[in-house]
Parts: C-alpha cells; sequence; structure tokens
C-alpha cells in the first residue's frame, strides 16, 4: 500500500519545512519538499533531501544500552577514509543491550537515590534543537523534570543574547515575513549565511534581484551567500555594534531618517542622536575594517533605497557584545520608518507569533508543588564548569535528549572531563551513538519524525504545521513524549498531564489565548498540513503587534493570499511604551548603557591582552550539517569538506604554512589539528573552522575545545565567535 504524509522537518533551522512522505508497505521509500507550502515551494536542503539514509541507517540506536565498559570516547575505525565509507559510529564493546522495563527501572531508581541524598536539585536535564517540535522539544520532559524538582536548564546556547537584544527595541521577536523579500529593493544579509542557513529565502531574494534589488552581505567569512551578492562587506568580528551606530550616524547627520515615525514610534531619539555622535565614519572603519566611503555608502543606500530589510541571524550574536550589536541593528529600520514598507523592516525571528499554551505544556507549577519555590537555574552554556565544580548540590544525574553537548558544548575538554566522572549517573536519549552516548550509563533509543506526530512552528516564516507521523518507530525507538511519559509512570508521578495522549497535548498547545491562532485547530491542521498564523484576526493591537494590510498594497502581490504581516506599521511595538525603545530604561537598571554599549571582545585581536594568541576563531556551522547533527552520515558527509582551517595567505606565510599543511590550533582552552586551506574565504588576522563530531576527528577533539564558556553582555549566551587562538606548522603536505 502507497501513501503520502505530510509532515514538517523539527530540525533546529528557521525554515521549518513542509514535508511530503512517500510511505509504501509500511517503508518510507521517498523524501520532498512540500510543493504546496508557500516558503518550502516544494524543495527541501541538501541534507534532509537525503533523510531516508538518516532514517534508516544501520547506525542509528534501536534498543535500550546499559554501559558495560568504561566512560570515553570509542575509538574509532578512523584509519581508512577521509569521507568516512567503512567506517561506523556504532561503538562496538562498550553496550548491552537492555530491555525499556529495565532501563526504566534503572533510571528511577537512580533518580530516587540521588534525591534521597543530595536532594531533587542534583538532578539536570539537557536538551537542546535535536528537534523544535512543539511536543518532542518542550512539553511531557518539561512536565517531568518540573514534577521531580530538578534543577532547570537555562537554553542558552544559541540566541538569548540575539533576543534580549531584539526585544529590548522592538518587544517581541517578530519580523518581516519571508515573502515580503521578493518586494524588497535592498537587502542586507547582516551575519546570514542564506545559503547555508536558512536556504528558503533565497527564491524571494533572487526573484526581488530579479527586479533589480541589491543585495549585501556583511560578514567576517566569505560564505557562499557573500560570494552571489552584489557588495560584500567583510566586518572584523564583533565590531556590528560599531558599524550599525555609524550607519545611524550618517544617516542622522544627513537627515536620512524618518522624522515622522520616529516622532510618534520610538522612544529615546534624542540619546540616540548624541551616542550616534560619537561613532563617526572614521571611528567605525577603525573598529571594523571596512572603508569610510564604504561606511557612508551602505548608510546612504540602506537608508534611500526602498523598501530595504535586514535579515540579521544569530552570527551577529555569539560575540561577547552580541545583545548590544543586536540592538543596535534593530534601530536601523526604526528609525529610517521601513517597517512601513511592504519589503521593508528586519527579520531576526519569527517564533514570537506562534504562542502555544506553553504552561499548560510545561506545567511549570508542578515545580512548584514539589519544591515550594523554583528550582535553581543551570546555564548549559557553562556545563563544564558546572559539572566540575558545581556544590550545592553537586549534579549528581544527568539527562540528555536531543542534544550532544560533548560535541556543542564550548570549552570540549572540561566538558568531557565532567562527563567522565564516574559518580555522575547519565542517560542520553538518542538517535544514534554520539560524542555523548560515549559517557552514558543509559542510552535510550529515540525516534526520528518519521517515527512520531507533532506540531511544527518556526522561527523563519508564519506557518504552523502538522507533522503527521508516517512509519512505526524502528526497533524499540520511543518519542521524547513517550519516554518521559514511561518514566513518569515508574517514578509514580500521578497527575493527570502524565496519562494526556499526543492528541489532546496538541489540542492543550493550541488552546492558547494568543488571536493569531484563531481559527486554526487540530482538525484544521491534520486537513490543510500547514496554515498560516491568523493575521486577518480582529485584534489589530494583539501582543504580537498585530497589524495586517490588506495584500493589494503592493502591485506584485496578485498571487498572494490574505494579508501582508506589517506588525510595526503603525508603531504598536511589543514594549512596555508600545514604541521602539531606542533608549531602554531596563537596561539601564542593570547597569548598562541604556542606548547601546560597544565593548570590544575581550577575546579580539585589538586587545593588547592578547598578543600569545593573535588570531580570531570563527568556530562556525557546516553549511551540510546542522550543528552536529548529519556528522556521522557517510551521505551527506560527502558534500562537506571537514577538518579545515581557513586561514588568509598573510597568516599562513607569516606561519611557514601552506594549502594543504596540517595546523596545529591551539589557545591556553586545548588544541586541534586540522588542514590549512588558503583560499581568500576570511582575511587577514581571522581563521575559521567548523563543527565536528568529535570522536570522528582525530585525537577525538573538535573546535569546541578552543571555544570558552564567557558569556555575552545581554542574555547569558555562548560566545563561539570571540575565541582567540595561534596556528602552527604541524606537518607539512607532502
Ligand atoms: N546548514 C546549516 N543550517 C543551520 C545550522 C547548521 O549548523 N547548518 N544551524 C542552525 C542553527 S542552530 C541556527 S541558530 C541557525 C543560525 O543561523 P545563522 O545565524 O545564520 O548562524 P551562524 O552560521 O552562526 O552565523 C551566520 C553568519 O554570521 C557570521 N558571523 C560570525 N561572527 C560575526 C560577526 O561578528 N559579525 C558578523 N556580521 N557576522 C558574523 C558567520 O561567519 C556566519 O556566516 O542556523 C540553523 N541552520
Ligand atoms: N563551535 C560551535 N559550537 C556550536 C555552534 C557553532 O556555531 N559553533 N552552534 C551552537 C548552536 S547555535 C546550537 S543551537 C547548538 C546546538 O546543539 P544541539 O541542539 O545539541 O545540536 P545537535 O548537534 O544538532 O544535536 C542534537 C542531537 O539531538 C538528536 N535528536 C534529534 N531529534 C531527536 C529527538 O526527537 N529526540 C531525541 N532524544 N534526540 C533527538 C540528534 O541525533 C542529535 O545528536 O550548538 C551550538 N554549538
Ligand atoms: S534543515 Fe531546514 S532547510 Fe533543511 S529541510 Fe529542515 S527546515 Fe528545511
Ligand atoms: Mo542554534
Amino acid at each position: 500500500m502507497k501513501k503520502v504524509v505530510h509532515a514538517a522537518c523539527p530540525h533546529d533551522c528557521p525554515d521549518a519545512c513542509g514535508v511530503l512522505i512517500t510511505v509504501e508497505d509500511g517503508r518510507a521509500t521517498k523524501i520532498q519538499g512540500d510543493p504546496a507550502h508557500p516558503v518550502t515551494r516544494g524543495f527541501l536542503c541538501a541534507k534532509v533531501a537525503k533523510y531516508l539514509d538518516r532514517v534508516y541507517s544501520p547506525d542509528r540506536v534501536l534498543y535500550p544500552m546499559r554501559r558495560v565498559g568504561a566512560k570515553g570516547a570509542e575509538p574509532q575505525p578512523r584509519s581508512v577514509a577521509p569521507h568516512g565509507q567503512t567506517r561506523t559510529s556504532v561503538p562496538t564493546q562498550t553496550w548491552q543491550r537492555i530491555s525499556w522495563d529495565e532501563a526504566l527501572d534503572e533510571i528511577a531508581e537512580n533518580f530516587k537515590k540521588i534525591t534521597v541524598e543530595f536532594g531533587s536539585e542534583a538532578i539536570l536535564p539537557y536538551s537542546y534543537g535535536g528537534t523544535l517540535a512543539a511536543l518532542n522539544s518542550a512539553s511531557m520532559d518539561r512536565r517531568f523534570f518540573h514534577r521531580l524538582g530538578a534543577s532547570q536548564l537555562a537554553r542558552n546556547i544559541c540566541s538569548n543574547a540575539g533576543e534580549e537584544g531584539l526585544k529590548s527595541v522592538i518587544g517581541t521577536q517578530v519580523g518581516t515575513e519571508p515573502e515580503q523579500f521578493a518586494h524588497s529593493r535592498y537587502i542586507i544579509a547582516w551575519a546570514s549565511n542564506i545559503h547555508g542557513n536558512n536556504v528558503h529565502l533565497w527564491p524571494f531574494i533572487e526573484e526581488a534581484r530579479r527586479k533589480g534589488a541589491k543585495l549585501v552581505v556583511i560578514d567576517p567569512y566569505r560564505t557562499r551567500t557573500a560570494a552571489c551578492a552584489d557588495w560584500y562587506l567583510p566586518i572584523n568580528p564583533g565590531t556590528d555594534a560599531v558599524l550599525a551606530l555609524g550607519m545611524m550616524h550618517v544617516i542622522i547627520e544627513e537627515n536620512l531618517y524618518d522624522a515622522d515615525y520616529v516622532s510618534h514610534h520610538t522612544l529615546g531619539f534624542e540619546e540616540l542622536r548624541k551616542k550616534a555622535a560619537e561613532y563617526p565614519p572614521e571611528r567605525v572603519s577603525k573598529w571594523t575594517g571596512i572603508s569610510i566611503p564604504d561606511i557612508v555608502k551602505l548608510a546612504r543606500e540602506y537608508a534611500t533605497i526602498r523598501p530595504s530589510v535586514i535579515r540579521v541571524n544569530y552570527g551577529v550574536q555569539r560575540s561577547e557584545g552580541g545583545g548590544m550589536a543586536t540592538r543596535a541593528i534593530t534601530m536601523l529600520p526604526c528609525i529610517t520608518g521601513s517597517w512601513k514598507e511592504v519589503g521593508g523592516g528586519l527579520q531576526l525571528s519569527t517564533s514570537g507569533a506562534f504562542g502555544l499554551n506553553q504552561d499548560e505544556l510545561k506545567r511549570p507549577d508542578l515545580m512548584i508543588d514539589t519544591l515550594g519555590r523554583p528550582a535553581r537555574k543551570i546555564n548549559m552554556v557553562e556545563l563544564g564548569k558546572v559539572l566540575n565544580t558545581l556544590t550545592g548540590p553537586p549534579v549528581k544525574g544527568l539527562f540528555v535528549y536531543g542534544s550532544n553537548p560533548a560535541a556543542v558544548c564550548p570549552n570540549h575538554n572540561e566538558v568531557v572531563r565532567g562527563l567522565s566522572r564516574p559518580d555522575l549517573f547519565t542517560v542520553v536519549h538518542e538517535q544514534f551513538f554520539t560524542d555523548t552516548t560515549d559517557y552514558a550509563d543509559i542510552v535510550l533509543p529515540a525516534t526520528t519524525f518519521f517515527e512520531h506526530k507533532d506540531l511544527q512552528t518556526s522561527y523563519g516564516h508564519y506557518y504552523l504545521q502538522m507533522s503527521d507521523q508516517a512509519i512505526e518507530p524502528l526497533g524499540e525507538c520511543r518519542s521524547n513524549v513517550e519516554t518521559f511519559r514511561a518514566l513518569a509512570q515508574r517514578m509514580g508521578f500521578e497527575d493527570a498531564c502524565f496519562r494526556e495522549s499526543v492528541d489532546e497535548m496538541m489540542d492543550i498547545a493550541l488552546s492558547s489565548r494568543n488571536p493569531l491562532l484563531d481559527g486554526i485547530d487540530r482538525a484544521r491542521l491534520e486537513k490543510e498540513g500547514h496554515v498560516r498564523l491568523n493575521f486577518g484576526s480582529k485584534n489589530s493591537n494583539g501582543a504580537t503587534g498585530v497589524s495586517p494590510v490588506p495584500r493589494e498594497a503592493s502591485p506584485e502581490s496578485q498571487s498572494m493570499d490574505s494579508e501582508f504581516f506589517m506588525p510595526f506599521a503603525p508603531g504598536n511595538f511589543g514594549t512596555a511604551s508600545g514604541k521602539a525603545e531606542l533608549y531602554s530604561e531596563a537596561l539601564r537598571l542593570q547597569g548598562l548603557d541604556p542606548v547601546v554599549e560597544f565593548t570590544p571582545p575581550t577575546e579580539s585581536r585589538h586587545n593588547p591582552a592578547a598578543k600569545n594568541f593573535p588570531l580570531e576563531m570563527l568556530a562556525r556551522k557546516a553549511d551540510n550539517f546542522l550543528n552536529s547533527t548529519f556528522s556521522n552520515l557517510p551521505s551527506v558527509e560527502k558534500m562537506e569538506e571537514v577538518g579545515l582551517l581557513e586561514i588568509n595567505s598573510a597568516d599562513a606565510e607569516a606561519r611557514q604554512v601552506k594549502d594543504g599543511d596540517k595546523v596545529r590550533v591551539f589557545n591556553r582552552r586545548g588544541e586541534i589539528t586540522l588542514t590549512a586551506r588558503v583560499d581568500g574565504k576570511v582575511q587577514r588576522g581571522v581563521v575559521s573552522a567548523s563543527l565536528y563530531w568529535a570522536k570522528l576527528s582525530p585525537n577525538s577533539k573538535n573546535i569546541n575545545v578552543l571555544t570558552s564558556e564567557k558569556l555575552t553582555d545581554l542574555g547569558n549566551s555562548a560566545t563561539f565567535y570571540s575565541v582567540l587562538v595561534e596556528v602552527e606548522l604541524f606537518q607539512a603536505a607532502s
């Protein structure tokens, strides 16, 4: 029997694609992008196009496993294979298959023991972006840990600095919808690797360019997106706040701002004017490395070629000053008034529009029932420090799901030291034997999105989707929801919420007061697959700043249904004042500059104290992987050149390094061996390397041995792009 099932890609990617899975006799035989989805438009990225290889990989975890050997990186048969054809990521001797009953008993027993001896906060959940689907990413798991009274995890590894920066100005996490980019005439991709990380925005940009739009890329790395831009501006890492201030300097001085919009819809323009006055192009040029004429030209073009839009992405906020940098960039459309125009504004994230009923999904009240207060919060970025030094109580039990901290967490050597502790009881729920499962006591098998049903929001568009189950779970795999439901039973948790079915939970998720969900229920999602959020609904004054504008506003809009989403055309910002806050009292109360503060990163070659490690490393994501996911899949790995250190020719020559040589890359935290690539993608003083599984790399080390646990200025996020290193020749290519 043959059927086609509508699903949605749950990976940590703004595009949240609609996916059609063909199933024949119970086996998935084809995956394709949903042609009816207005943003997916029938295509998938290269990695998910190969998803059948992932679902049916011989390397899947299919049964619960108990460790029998020592904790530590499994040695891989690494000798063969630049691209791993004969390699497998499945461990060989360390594991013993057990039943789910045995596994659940053992986990429950350990959690109870730890609770009695050290208190429930000695248990730490650790999850992130393995799946972003609403139920499997954050529902039954949260209920479970709340009822248990476990420590709370501050999930700050990715986006908090940017979110805080954005919200400090506009008060909410919404922005220009991707479809509107087709109507822009000036598009700035600011720290935004669209080809690599957000490929479904590209067709809209191409459409705009066919009509004469200009694409500008601001990125210290010459990405694939930069390579096909109309204008590429390499910028010194971590200096974006200065560039934005410099642009505002020119825009204000030359009267290119929208005085009417500014006076009606912003707060603190005079303070901003004073701050921007301190950043004339000469000063900005020194910091950013961008020439004075280019700064002036960028500012003038951005303010006068209309509509102009900024796609700013999270790369900008992975530096020490990333929160303030995002804040400064977010001010630009607020002073030019480009929020008023179809194809104007800015997008960092669209996630704030979905507003599911999170309280009922996650039940934080259960934690108060158990502990009488909120549990302590532990920042996931600091896992190394936490596992090695935290007391009162120490972390004794760790439950990892939907994350691979032994690959993705900064300061890898410290993370591994912590995970190796013999007294730490670690459970990992996974689809594959990752870097992290190597340190688990119990490994549980997890379903992929083919094998369970869920609801999918997005952080790059405004369509809510149903992701239906396409096939039966492989082996004994269970979804996150099923796993935590079973564990709750084992722990004796009796609250009714632990017995809810997936459908009931979806209904709860949708039973929110968010007006944008009006008229959207499970039955409709099941029937239609994707549904555009209800921007046409009554409340143009909702908390999300909804204010629909008829699509006829644009001449090219005939093909589009309903209205454009123009959240801030009439002002109506999500801040307390309802205005775009160019001056923020909340920041002042935190002891920060209420306008914008530029603090040069300490991990910067411009810091004189940094002389032993003079190169700034961008510890980037690979275009063909998703963080560490897909690293182990031979058909995907073939598309990506792994283990490279990209370095400028001047820096290479100074170290007698030639293209193809093996180099040692090091700082005080650690060292790795990579292959030098001298190809002009980075400027002098900057090097770049990308994320990969540690155990598939030489000496089981990846680039996170070099990154630090230092946190950003706002939001306490990770600083993967503020890293200083030195490079030396290790072995010349023969
Ligand atoms: N193919 C692929 N897609 C992905 C991911 C992946 O790993 N691979 N990861 C997903 C995840 S988790 C996320 S959060 C999103 C993130 O998507 P993006 O926010 O686009 O993420 P990054 O790749 O971290 O950064 C974007 C760009 O910022 C640049 N950059 C670094 N430092 C600076 C700086 O100081 N200033 C400026 N102007 N630019 C800088 C980087 O070189 C990079 O090209 O993508 C998602 N999509
Ligand atoms: N050096 C460096 N480090 C980085 C970054 C960087 O740019 N550079 N990016 C950072 C960013 S932005 C992020 S978001 C983090 C991401 O960090 P993580 O969220 O840990 O990301 P992944 O590496 O994708 O690991 C997710 C794991 O979840 C598993 N998984 C997938 N679906 C499910 C499921 O349904 N259930 C369970 N139980 N498991 C599942 C996958 O097999 C995979 O091993 O990494 C950060 N680390
Ligand atoms: S990873 Fe992103 S681009 Fe690729 S299929 Fe998933 S949502 Fe689409
Ligand atoms: Mo991320």
